[in-house]
């Protein structure tokens, strides 16, 4: 779990960051999608252009539940469990995928917010993207 440091530092860049879900978001999703092209085969239904509202609006969504998380770290399973439902039972995607978009994520910050992005933010960040992930990732089979 995250350190006091590690979880005011996410906390400081995330004052900033929540603010920008949308842009953010979209952010991450374009980046993933350029290096890991085989990303793209789950949003096969969206509009991928730059700046295409189907990109804004996931985007937005994964930014505002990682904010859910950070508002609940003691609590990750209940607090994600209908999106961990949803990830395993519906959409299916294969596990593989949420390394690569955390990142991209990882990447979002860093390059928006240079100074916050101290080695606690990044550790911060790493753990509490691979807690998400774990969540999101616990009830496949
Ligand atoms: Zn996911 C969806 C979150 C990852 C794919 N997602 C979604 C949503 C959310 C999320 C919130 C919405 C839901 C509703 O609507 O209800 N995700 C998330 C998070 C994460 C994720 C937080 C991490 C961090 N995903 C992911 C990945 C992938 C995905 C990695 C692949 C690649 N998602 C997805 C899809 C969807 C979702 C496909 C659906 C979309 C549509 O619109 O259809």
């Amino acid at each position: 779990s995250l350190s006091g440091c590690e979880k005011e530092a996410v906390d400081n860049i995330w004052k900033q960051a929540s603010g920008h879900a949308q842009s953010h978001g979209a952010e991450a999703f374009e980046r993933v999608f350029q290096s890991y092209p085989q990303t793209k085969t789950y949003f096969s239904h969206y509009d991928l252009k730059h700046g295409s509202n189907d990109l804004k609006t996931q985007g937005a969504n994964v930014f505002n539940a990682i904010g859910q998380a950070i508002n609940h770290l003691d609590n990750l399973e209940a607090t994600l469990s209908k999106l961990s439902d949803l990830h395993a039972f519906k959409l299916r995607v294969d596990p593989g995928n949420f390394e690569l978009l955390n990142e991209s994520i990882l990447a979002v910050l860093a390059i928006h917010y240079p100074k916050l992005f101290t080695t606690a933010a990044h550790s911060g960040f790493d753990k509490l993207l691979c807690s998400i992930s774990c969540v999101l990732t616990s009830k496949y089979r």
